[in-house]
């Protein structure tokens, strides 16, 4: 490929950073609950306590922007996640939780701030290459113009995905990572060509498990301890299993990703919460 001038327009010329959508903010909050403590308050009042969140909380679930899980092993046992509009609304979401007699009983032992972040490799390669084919200066004018244009009409055609619900599955997987920016193996060095090679790769992996898994990515760049957080949402936790490994063989995974501690989450339906305070699992 040329530009106007007849030179070969390379790599580290094509402006390098892709266009991101920005969603939805997300608020993960894994709490570790006072289970002796819980055992010493008389049955009506944990009956009250409990009802007291219900009640809080209800409109939230029911509007997919809220949603409790019970978390498999030592990493906590309730992951309390929300979806919201804003940082603003997660606040808020996150001090009515705490002015609860329950949020007493729960220990916050991780959280994790992000929002919903969908990234136009793709589209990003495209763009930049034909607006340096035609000699358009990165950040000039008309450059600023057309991509901008660009990302509007993305955000528009994406707006379900950048807005979800919260999906109803029964099982949640969370985890943090990041793109690896070491000496040797730098995500953030490589051109965009490159990156927009490993990401295709990535996506198609991904798209053979629509259906039986939901993907979430939220970025949390500037906002919390890792790039991104991955959720993933389904009816059969070895699914999520077989396509984490699936994707470790992958280039972007195997030789760019580092990965935090894992979550595993059953969903727990508020009006199955007392339940699960007394020792059942969640129901079906
Ligand atoms: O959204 C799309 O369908 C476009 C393709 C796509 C992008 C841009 C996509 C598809 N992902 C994208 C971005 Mn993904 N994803 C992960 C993980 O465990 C691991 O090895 C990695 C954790 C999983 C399991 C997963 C699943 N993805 C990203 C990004 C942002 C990176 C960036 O922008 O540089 C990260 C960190 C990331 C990580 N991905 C899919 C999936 C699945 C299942 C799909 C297909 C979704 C579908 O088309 O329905």
């Amino acid at each position: 490929m040329s530009n106007p001038s007849g030179e070969r327009i390379t790599g580290a010329e094509t402006y390098g950073v892709p266009m991101t959508l920005e969603g939805l903010s997300v608020l993960h909050q894994v709490f570790r609950f006072r289970w002796a403590a819980w055992r010493n308050v008389p049955a009506t009042d944990r009956a009250a306590i409990v009802a007291e969140a219900v009640e809080a909380f209800r409109t939230a679930e029911e509007s997919g922007a809220s949603a409790l899980y019970s978390v498999l092993g030592h990493k906590g046992d309730l992951l309390l996640l929300h979806f919201r509009d804003s940082f603003d609304e997660l606040n808020a979401a996150e001090l009515k939780w705490q002015t609860l007699r329950l949020s007493d009983f729960c220990e916050m032992s991780m959280s994790y701030l992000s929002v919903v972040e969908l990234s136009l490799h793709d589209s990003s390669l495209k763009l930049y290459r034909g607006l340096a084919e035609q000699g358009v200066a990165p950040f000039s004018e008309p450059w600023n113009a057309v991509v901008q244009e660009t990302m509007e009409r993305q955000r528009e055609a994406m707006k379900p995905r950048l807005y979800p619900k919260i999906p109803e599955n029964r099982y949640i997987c969370f985890y943090p990572m990041d793109r690896r920016r070491g000496e040797d193996k730098n995500w953030y060095v490589l051109p965009i060509e490159e990156r927009q090679r490993q990401m295709d790769l990535h996506g198609t992996v991904g798209r053979r498990y629509a259906g039986r898994v939901r993907q979430i990515i939220s970025g949390s760049v500037g906002f919390d301890d890792w790039e991104w957080a991955v959720d993933l949402f389904g009816e059969d936790p070895v699914t999520f299993k077989k396509l984490i490994y699936e994707m470790r063989f992958d280039e972007v995974s195997a030789v760019y990703s580092n990965f935090g501690q894992f979550f595993m989450g059953i969903r727990c339906r508020l009006e199955q919460l007392a339940g699960v305070l007394d020792g059942s699992a969640p129901a079906r």
